[in-house]
């Protein structure tokens, strides 16, 4: 899944996509890198971010979203918390909604989620964005996200999602320390043995420097976001959510001709 923010102030991409043209001819360059899926986002979820109202997000994201759509056949994702901005980009074309707040951010969520029968996918995240990393706790975080998700899977079936449609992102560096997001990358198994298709964001993170325990800015972090997505791969994760689709796919590619899945 290669990311796609049509935003001013997204941590790593901030700025450089806001005009519509500028989106368009990174989506082309994502799709030519190999990308399976194009996740569109109007709103930044980085800590700190401010709130974007729903019909600025639809102005950023559905003129980009009808743009790819015109010219390819690609899978859109579009990463939102919001149901208007779902609806604006199905009735466009998105065929997968990405929702950071696993389909909470709004007492309608479920069920537009169900009444479009599209994909979601549903993220573990402790807290909202403006204050999430301020001290977050957990006693157990690799029981709590996985416990979260699946009640999370449970309510979006509840709610007549099928059971095919429900992606599951245990959410590294929302609401987590480093050592938090450390801990989920050591114990994907265990998100991934909760039975649905698992996406792992960790490109660029602030995670990444962390534990590498370098100053890299986000620009510098493609080793460390590679090595987390070989781990994510080899944990069985079924999508890798990356700034940089092209170096990503040729490590797994040599990753995976080493050591041949079983
Ligand atoms: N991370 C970000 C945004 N959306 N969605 C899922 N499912 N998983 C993630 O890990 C995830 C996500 C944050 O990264 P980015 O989009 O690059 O930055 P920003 O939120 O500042 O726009």
């Amino acid at each position: 899944m290669g990311i796609l923010n049509v935003t001013p102030d997204s941590f790593s991409d901030g700025g450089r996509f806001l005009d519509p043209a500028a989106a368009v001819a990174h989506a082309r360059r994502l799709i030519a890198e190999g990308a399976d899926i194009l996740d569109v986002g109007g709103e930044s979820t980085r800590p700190g971010a401010a709130p974007v109202s729903e019909a600025d997000e639809i102005a950023r994201t559905a003129p980009v979203i009808a743009a790819i759509r015109a010219e390819s056949a690609i899978s859109i994702s579009v990463d939102t918390t919001k149901p208007g901005v779902a609806l604006a980009a199905a009735a466009l074309g998105a065929g997968m909604w990405n929702d950071v707040s696993a389909l909470t951010a709004s007492p309608d969520s479920l069920a537009v989620a169900a009444e479009l029968g599209c994909e979601v996918v549903l993220m573990h995240k402790l807290g909202e964005p403006a204050t999430m990393q301020a001290a977050p706790r957990y006693d157990d975080v690799v029981a709590e996200v996985s416990a979260y998700l699946q009640a999370r899977a449970e309510a979006a079936l509840a709610a007549g999602v099928a059971p095919g449609k429900i992606w599951l992102d245990p959410g590294i560096g929302f609401g987590k320390t480093a050592a938090h997001s450390l801990a989920l990358l050591r114990r994907l198994d265990r998100i991934v043995a909760l039975g649905f298709p698992v996406l792992l964001g960790a490109s660029r993170k602030s995670s990444i420097r962390a534990i590498a325990g370098d100053r890299s800015d986000a620009g510098g972090r493609l080793g460390g976001s590679i090595a987390a997505a070989l781990a994510g791969a080899r944990a069985g994760v079924a999508g890798l959510r990356v700034h940089d689709v092209a170096e990503t796919i040729q490590a797994l590619a040599v990753a995976e001709a080493i050591s041949p899945p079983p």
